[in-house]
């Protein structure tokens, strides 16, 4: 969801004579919650000096990094009367 795993962007991506690739930033919003990856998609909308060709939008999936919570007793040995 835009504003809580990743920050909306949008721009110009620019390619000077003799480049073919350039890199498309979007800043990912970090927290400690166990979660579901997520997923954005990214598109180019228009060109000016070249012609857009498929694929033109990108699914890109932002991989959770933290662990699941652990479980347990808070002792291996308990005594009842
Ligand atoms: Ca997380």
């Amino acid at each position: 969801m835009a504003g809580s795993n990743y920050l909306s962007s949008s721009g110009t991506l620019t390619f000077t004579p003799g480049v073919t690739q350039t890199t498309l930033s979007v800043p990912i919003v970090s927290d400690s919650l166990r979660e579901l990856n997520e997923k954005f998609e990214a598109s180019l909308v228009s060109s000016e000096g070249a012609t857009l060709v498929a694929p033109f939008t990108a699914s890109v999936t932002i991989q959770d990094d933290d662990p699941l919570p652990g479980v347990s007793f808070s002792s291996s040995q308990y005594s009842v009367f």
